[in-house]
């Protein structure tokens, strides 16, 4: 449906979310379409392998929702979206998010990732140019990784990343991610662009496609098949509920001062081993095996090549700021999740046995 100016004046809001198909986006979508019912919120999605419109089913006949199928790198299709709903917000989710993919193809992550963001940003900046109030009612919010800071080592445990840690990527993936921020920000500081970043570290919950360690695990734990652990498994990361991510880029978008960033994370850090041993005894409970029964399914394999050792975020930033913290525990969110991934098997199966089953079995069910 075209929507002319006198349609769009009707919503408070005009919101594109990208990659609102994925996981961490739909999260975000389904939590601005049932909270804000006076904003439009328009999700944008190229529905490449990870990006699925069943992670967002329960929202599609919203009202308030829209969904276009748009590669984020087509310049002429974002600058129609955003004059046809005369967009005032864009949170950018859309992303290659997957480092062992950015290890083999290093390319589309460039592509998506960095010319990607750019065209976004050039598509809003020409269109926010034009209108009466310029960039002044306008926000453009970048979601980003704690990935661009690089590592930590595990010996010194209270260092931590801060808003202000020099940037140091170290894989193709995290190296897009950081190039695309200094895009934002070249934005920001050269045309007043009004910009904010958040970085987070690794989500966690229902709906995370399963390359990613802990869906990855959950369906491989079910199924009885060998958890692959990356070298020793002593690499640490800390791990965030996705509805607690969310929350807080509901609250940066609307309240950061341009120009900011806020650091995102969980206070919540886990060696590799630890946290599969931990989901081995939940998985374990629920499905009415002894705890720990499928210890046996853990299985070394060679490390990933420049794996980082430990990420850390410091988020105290967003806490004293804006009020933020995270609602759930570890344990609380891991048998969330849990429950989540056994109570939808069939979302399990569509991935893998159906659309995307080559993808998946070249990936995962030869290791
Ligand atoms: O099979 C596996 N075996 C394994 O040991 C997989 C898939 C992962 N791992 C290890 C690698 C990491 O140390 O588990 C850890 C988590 O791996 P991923 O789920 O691939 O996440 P990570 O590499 O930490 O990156 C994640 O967090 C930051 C997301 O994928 C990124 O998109 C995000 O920016």
């Amino acid at each position: 449906m075209e929507m002319n100016d006198t349609m769009a004046a009707q919503w408070a809001r005009r919101i594109i979310v990208t990659g609102g198909a994925g996981f961490i986006g739909s999260h975000l979508v389904r939590r601005l379409v049932q909270r804000y019912p006076q904003y439009l919120i328009i999700n944008v999605d190229a529905l490449t392998y990870c990006g699925n419109v069943a992670n967002v089913a329960d929202v599609a006949n919203e009202p308030n929702y829209r969904f276009h199928r748009v590669d984020i790198t087509d310049y002429e299709a974002i600058s129609g979206l955003m004059r046809q709903y005369d967009v005032d917000g864009i949170i950018h989710l859309a992303a290659e998010s997957h480092v062992d993919r950015s290890i083999a193809d290093p390319f589309i992550f460039a592509k998506t990732n960095v010319l990607g963001t750019l065209t976004l940003l050039q598509a809003a900046k020409d269109h926010w140019s034009t209108s009466p109030a310029g960039f002044a009612d306008k926000r453009f919010h970048h979601v980003s990784t704690d990935e661009v800071f690089g590592a930590l080592p595990l010996d010194q445990p209270e260092l931590m990343f801060s808003e202000t840690t020099p940037y140091a990527p170290h894989s193709p993936y995290s190296a897009s991610k950081a190039s695309s921020d200094h895009f934002v920000r070249a934005f920001a500081d050269t045309y007043g662009f009004p910009a904010v970043i958040t970085n987070c570290s690794n989500n966690y919950g229902p709906y995370q496609f399963p390359e990613k360690l802990i869906p990855l695990f959950i369906n491989n734990i079910v199924e009885r098949r060998p958890l692959p652990v990356y070298g020793q498994g002593l690499n640490v990361r800390d791990w965030l509920y996705v509805g607690d991510h969310v929350a807080a880029i509901d609250l940066v978008f609307h309240q950061a001062a341009n120009g900011a960033s806020y650091n995102i994370g969980g206070f919540n850090q886990w060696s590799n081993i630890d946290l599969v041993r931990a989901l081995i005894a939940e998985v374990d409970r629920q499905i009415g095996r002894e705890p720990g029964a499928d210890l046996d399914l853990i299985t070394y394999v060679t490390d990933r090549a420049g794996h980082d050792l430990r990420y850390a975020i410091d988020s105290s930033r967003i806490s004293r700021e804006l009020g933020w913290k995270p609602s759930l525990t570890f344990e609380e969110g891991l048998r969330i999740t849990v429950q989540w991934y056994l109570a939808h098997k069939d979302w399990m199966e569509s991935i893998t046995s159906g659309a995307y089953r080559e993808y998946y079995k070249q990936m995962y069910e030869n290791r």
